[in-house]
């Protein structure tokens, strides 16, 4: 059965995704500690010996996972993506296959499990993050640092007794075990495959016997929604936007840090779902010293954009070694939140307004979401006058409201519009007419042809 949102063709299981638009990511682990962002283990090449101490002190005691889900939620956001394993391999919760994990530290709770039942409980769909890669694990072919793994690349054959096959089955266990020791699990960020820029091989699809994991996670979990990270991360979207999909090719496409400027088409020239992943400061794991926090109105701006290319956004916060997020985090999410509980509307169920393919093309004063026959028009810039609705047929409008009160915007008649006879002109009163250009947004409703 396919599913037609956004002219996105794709499963019932993806629908909540293309409807709820705004997710939470969380970037939470050992390295919360030395507070240097979640690569600090290979960026400074910490051998297991110093970073074996965050294990043994790790006891976020201020960890508060219905806080966390309240924050979440009272910031307009409906799913939340947690680490469960980051590249350092520790687990967050009770794995059978290690004691690296979070229930063998001081701390000595599974973290996921009361992530997943807090944010259940708020309501939002729940999703784990899973880094393939693995610092830890003996058997993976690396030592910490970025390059020299890849001196030692599975696929270019071991120099040392390493046996990638038995990591391979480690991993696979784990997901086994997140499938199925935590009820259902809405969806699975896996993380990362790659080239290795050493000698150019493949650490994509197969190398991770790909088909097979996700045989098992569709048995397990039959309505799950996967990222296409086991095939790509950066170069290219994958095999789904190449419209020759392996077993393996997830159901969005992953854009890092980075808005794609055109939104994502697959190479007949459909949407695809596509996600942003953004970092509020410009670390994913906790970093004290990085205050580099955007303003939240920049980052509704964020949201908006990628509604209006027919993407979600999905924004990170990483809590500190107490459990608490950061405060400009929870200042950023409560202006968010403020944002969304009046201008929602613009934002769940909806999408791209164009009606062809994606245009690139964005009108000069802010940008257009649209849900059905209503458009979003979200205002960035003082009009000089009334602000003209350019692409809106004129004799069609049914209603304008402003969203975040609800009031009528009438059309204007002024005699200085006579020169446009077919652009429609809303009358947003007297100067000044955007006093808060972030949260001016019309909902303009069109009758049906
Ligand atoms: O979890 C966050 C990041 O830590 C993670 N993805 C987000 C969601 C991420 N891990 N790696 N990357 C992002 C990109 C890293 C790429 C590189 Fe490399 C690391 C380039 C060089 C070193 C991978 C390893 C590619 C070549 C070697």
């Amino acid at each position: 059965m396919t599913y037609q949102f956004d002219r996105v063709r794709y499963n019932e299981r993806m629908k909540w995704y293309l409807h709820d638009r705004f997710g939470l990511f969380l970037h939470f682990g050992l390295y919360s500690i030395p507070a240097r962002g979640e690569w600090v283990r290979s960026d400074e090449e910490m051998p297991e010996e110093l970073y074996q101490p965050y294990f043994d002190e790790f006891n976020p005691y201020a960890f508060d996972a219905r806080a966390w889900a309240r924050a979440a939620r009272e910031a307009g956001m409906k799913y939340a993506v947690l680490t469960a394993k980051h590249h350092d391999g520790f687990c967050l919760f009770d794995t059978q296959t290690t004691d690296w994990k979070s229930t063998k530290t001081p701390f000595g709770r599974d973290i996921v499990a009361e992530f997943l039942e807090a944010f259940r409980a708020e309501g939002l769909k729940v999703g784990l993050y899973y880094s393939i890669i693995d610092w830890h694990h003996p058997d993976f072919p690396q030592y910490g640092d970025r390059q020299a793994p890849l001196r030692n690349d599975p696929v270019a054959g071991c120099n040392d007794k390493r046996d990638f096959n038995r990591y391979l089955d480690y991993m696979h266990e784990q997901v086994r075990e997140l499938c199925t020791n935590y009820g259902k699990l809405d969806l699975l960020w896996f993380d990362f495959a790659y080239d290795s820029p050493v000698n150019g091989m493949k650490m994509r699809g197969e190398t991770w016997r790909a088909t097979e994991l996700m045989s098992m996670v569709r048995e397990l979990q039959p309505q799950v929604i996967t990222d296409n990270r086991l095939e790509v991360s950066g170069e290219g979207y994958g095999s789904l936007a190449e419209c020759n999909p392996t077993p393996y090719h997830g159901d969005f496409v992953t854009p890092e840090r980075i808005i794609p400027p055109t939104g994502i088409l697959d190479a007949e020239g459909n949407p695809l779902a596509w996600e942003s992943c953004i970092t509020m400061n410009d670390n994913w794991g906790y970093c004290s010293t990085d205050t580099n926090y955007k303003p939240s109105s920049l980052l509704i701006h964020k949201l908006v954009e990628c509604v209006s290319k027919g993407g979600n956004l999905i924004l990170n916060v990483g809590p500190d070694a107490t459990g608490r997020f950061p405060e400009q985090s929870c200042a950023i999410l409560k202006e968010i939140g403020a944002w969304m509980a009046r201008n929602s509307q613009s934002i769940y169920g909806a999408g791209m307004a164009a009606g062809g393919p994606i245009e690139p093309e964005r009108p000069e004063w802010g940008r257009i979401t649209r849900n059905g026959n209503t458009y979003y028009f979200h205002l960035y810039e003082n009009a000089l006058g009334p602000v003209p609705l350019m692409g809106v047929p004129k004799d069609r409008i049914e209603s304008i409201r402003l969203l975040r009160d609800g009031s009528e915007v009438k059309l204007s008649t002024s005699w200085t519009h006579s020169d446009y006879p077919d652009i429609a002109f809303a009358d947003l009163g007297p100067s000044p007419y955007l006093p808060d250009p972030v949260d001016t947004v019309l909902a303009i409703k069109i009758k049906e042809n």
